[in-house]
């Protein structure tokens, strides 16, 4: 490499092949000017990789930076309504291969870093994920960002700039689980505009105190402790479009950086007290899927972002309009990304009523206007609750507030509730934002969710199903006094990451076939694949695709394990978090069964089964026992299959560790088949099977979240669907305790126990938890549906048989995504929620 970078010079002036460069002539010396000023290289110097993504990283940079500018005077000049997105979580992955190819600059750079040697794929390797996120919820965050950008819709994400994020995940000798701390800022963060003059005080604890302020009686509240809170912008651009957004995140900075006095006078930890106080607040990411962590320093980063970001916007609009404070939600709307950012409710009030001194009726008019919560998990015990205790320490004043709005909220159930005096009780006692542990007698809880309701203006879930759910189960006291509060809003992600850039190959032939790319932003267009599903050139067309994509994975499973695959065997994912209702046990036991047959085979009779690659990947909560468990058994069956020279051509299991949005991008375009198994009624939405299907995959799933609609999509024949439904699992789970388990899971279990795949202690709890037919085991019901998802399974094999069926199907898939664009999802929120149109600056 150094031989052609010591003709750069040569290079930079006639280009590649000694032809004159058009394109390329401005983008080399562009990227050379950055080695230069920003790498601290001479041009004739060695340059890495790393080296060549830091130049085009600050260069695409500028012209992020532009655009942004100019966005953002535009919106401002219009004095436009803003959305502004609260979230603990924004699972953005990589961005650099996203901000060229929606900036449009992918041949410029293309052909330049060729001139020197390298491609676009090996300098993006160089970037770590920004993996400020759990799973689903993040990255349904970090897809509406670019969908805000991609419709000119006036908007900004705000969050948590934390120092670690996701950690990374690595199988120990043993096959467990070990987890890494995820250091993604250490070398520098090429994406992100630090704000120096953009900075908010921040405080938490000490306590309130009455006193008279203009003869009205008045709490103030005096904290004890005070803190930063730092800006930084993360530009986020649209595709086709001059719109730059925004995503701000807070780090957090101490407010005296250093004790001089306590250094001099010895004390040196004290010396740095403060500072190290400060950075505790925004250190770590919690990684909790789908179940909230109870701990202290989790409502402080709670509250850390969202006091500096309501601060935030209420500074700018207090520059605009003074004082006009009815106005400002026809200037701003807050969307709620679950219960985690709803103290919200509590600190809009703070600051009308006790910075800015509004009447606390005009305050919650206000307040309640430009609130909305969206509800992410049906659980119920996923909803967050923070003891009373513990509010009431760290943020007294919000404590106070919590209950006057609790007051007003049961005075008014009083008064409207029908029913007799009992009846009422009864109904206040349940609906009240601050209420009993029915764990514990002694301890109030503050119920988030309920807060978010009541002061919300509107209330959504995420799938169809699971918005049903919202109403008639989890919030339906609720809905029955405000049914117009609830809305559906189903889940989507971008189609510009998630195929138009993670699949070329296939966005190529869709763009081919369909005359044009404007599918890119308008997904709907998607549909007229439907008329050449059965068309057999075309088909054929497709399925070479879907090979190079697998080629590509089998080489990066071959350089990781020194396995050979073959790409004629059907590859078979599921990749999510690792949860006992998402059931990546029950596919482990399928698989168990899938090799027991096989070895049961004569030789021409595994030659005539279809041969599968099944891949399973997520990461697991650090404190959930289970779930890791549930990956050291797919690891220990992986070892045994994958080693069995009578089975390996036929069927292997490889877990896939460290499963993020870049594994993501490389896998999903591979996949043949996905497999989304919750069970029925437990899955929120869903939003990786959209991605699956954007991209061709046949599903094999339950009637639940978002695949009931995927499935309406592609045609319900389509897909393979099985299980129990939501409606009946109450009764089921009651009568758990008697049914008759298939004799071929009891085989399994026995396996298992009898210790086939070694560790035969560590698998007994698992063992346990499904196959002691007693109350509260099997809650997911894995033994229920087993049966059912083998048969869905025999079906698959039988469809994969026929490749000219199983390519029609994988089209339609395609073909039936295009209502899971995140753009039609956002278009939603803006019409329905936050009444906010699309403003396009000027190019
Ligand atoms: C989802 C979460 C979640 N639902 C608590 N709830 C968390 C809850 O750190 N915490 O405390 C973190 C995450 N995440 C997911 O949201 C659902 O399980 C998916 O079904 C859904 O597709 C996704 C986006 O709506």
């Amino acid at each position: 490499r150094s031989v052609i970078v010591q003709n750069i010079a040569e290079a930079e002036r006639v280009g590649k092949k000694g032809k004159p460069v058009k394109d390329t002539a401005s983008a080399l010396p562009e990227l050379m000017s950055k080695v230069r000023s920003v790498v601290g290289k001479s041009a004739t110097s060695d340059l890495t990789a790393r080296d060549l993504y830091n130049a085009l990283a600050y260069s695409t940079r500028d012209g992020l930076i532009e655009r942004f500018n100019k966005t953002h005077e535009h919106w401002a000049a219009k004095d436009s309504k803003f959305v502004y997105y609260l979230s603990a979580e924004f699972l953005m992955g990589r961005t650099l291969t996203n901000a060229v190819y929606n900036l449009g600059m992918e041949g410029k750079y293309a052909e330049a870093l060729r001139s020197l040697g390298y491609d676009m794929e090996t300098i993006q390797e160089q970037e770590r994920d920004a993996s400020l996120g759990n799973g689903g919820l993040g990255r349904l965050a970090a897809c509406f960002l670019d969908s805000m950008a991609n419709i000119d819709l006036p908007g900004w994400g705000y969050g948590i700039r934390y120092k670690y994020g996701m950690f990374k995940q690595a199988l120990d000798k043993g096959g467990y689980q070990k987890e890494l701390p995820d250091i993604w800022l250490t070398d520098g963060n090429p994406w992100e505009v630090k704000r120096s003059e953009i900075k908010y005080e921040v405080c938490f604890g000490g306590r309130t105190e009455k006193k008279t302020v203009n003869g009205k009686e008045v709490s103030v509240w005096e904290p004890n402790q005070r803190v930063y809170a730092q800006a930084y912008d993360n530009p986020i651009p649209g595709f086709q479009t001059p719109t730059v957004g925004n995503l701000r995140l807070w780090d957090a900075l101490p407010v005296t950086e250093f004790d001089l006095a306590a250094f001099n006078a010895g004390d040196y930890d004290k010396s740095m007290l403060e500072k190290e106080k400060a950075e505790c607040i925004v250190a770590v990411l919690y990684p909790n899927d789908a179940t909230p962590e109870g701990k202290e320093l989790r409502l402080k980063q709670q509250y850390f972002f969202v006091a500096a970001s309501m601060q935030d916007v209420l500074t700018r609009f207090k520059a605009k309009h003074g004082s006009k404070w009815d106005l400002l939600p026809t200037k701003a709307v807050f969307q709620m990304n679950d219960t985690h950012p709803t103290i919200a409710v509590a600190e809009a009030m703070r600051l009308l009523v006790d910075v800015e001194g509004l009447p606390w009726e005009q305050a919650w008019s206000i307040s309640s206007k430009m609130l909305n919560y969206t509800n992410h998990t049906v659980m119920p015990e996923a909803l967050e609750k923070w003891p009373v205790k513990v509010m009431a320490k760290m943020l007294p004043r919000h404590m106070e507030i919590i209950e006057i709005i609790n007051e007003g909220w049961i005075q008014w159930l009083q008064s409207n509730l029908p029913g007799t005096a009992a009846e009422k009780a009864a109904k206040v006692a349940a609906m009240s934002i601050v209420h009993e542990n029915q764990w514990n007698k002694d301890e109030l809880l503050v119920n988030m969710a309920y807060l978010a309701v009541v002061g919300s203006a509107h209330v959504n879930g995420v799938a169809a199903i699971h918005s049903d759910i919202v109403k008639n189960e989890i919030f339906n006291d609720f809905y029955k006094i405000f049914p117009n509060k609830f809305q559906n809003k189903t889940n989507g992600v971008t189609p510009r990451r998630w195929l138009a850039w993670c699949n070329p190959e296939l966005a190529t032939l869709i763009t081919k076939t369909l005359g044009s790319d404007a599918w890119i932003n308008n997904a709907e267009l998607l549909s007229g694949l439907r008329k050449f599903a059965s068309d057999k050139n075309f088909q054929s067309q497709w399925r070479a695709v879907k090979q190079q994509r697998k080629a590509k994975l089998a080489a990066m499973i071959k350089s990781q394990t020194g396995d050979d695959i073959d790409i004629n065997n059907m590859f078979d994912i599921q990749v999510k978090r690792i949860h006992e209702y998402k059931r990546q046990y029950m596919n482990v036991l399928g698989i168990i069964w899938r090799y027991k047959q096989l070895k049961k085979m004569t030789p021409a009779e595994r030659k005539a089964s279809v041969p599968r690659v099944c891949m399973i990947g997520g990461k697991a909560a650090s404190a959930y026992d289970m779930a890791k468990r549930i990956i050291r058994l797919v690891t220990a069956v992986g070892a045994k299959i994958n080693n069995d020279p009578d089975t390996k051509d036929y069927l292997r299991l490889y877990f896939l560790p460290d499963y993020n949005v870049s594994l993501a991008e490389a896998l999903i375009p591979a996949a043949e088949l996905s497999q989304h198994i919750s069970t029925g009624g437990t899955e929120a939405s869903g939003t990786s099977n959209m991605k699956f299907q954007m991209n061709g995959c046949l599903i094999i799933g339950t009637w639940d979240g978002a695949n009931i609609e995927i499935a309406e999509e592609t045609g319900v024949e389509n897909v393979f669907v099985f299980g129990v439904r939501a409606e009946e699992i109450n009764q089921l789970r009651k009568e758990r305790a008697n049914y008759k388990t298939d004799p071929r899971f009891n085989e399994i279990m026995n396996d298992i126990a009898g210790g086939m795949f070694g560790d035969k202690e560590y698998f007994k709890p698992l063992v346990d938890s499904i196959s002691n037919m007693k109350v509260g085991n099997d809650w997911f019901l894995v033994a229920n549906d087993f049966a059912a998802y083998l048969d869905a399974q025999e079906e698959v094999d039988k469809v994969y048989k026929d490749p000219e069926e199983w390519t029609r199907r994988s089209i339609m898939y395609t073909a039936g995504s295009g209502k899971f664009s995140s753009d039609r999802t956002i278009r939603e929120y803006a019409e329905d929620i936050w009444d906010i149109k699309p403003e396009r600056p000027l190019a």
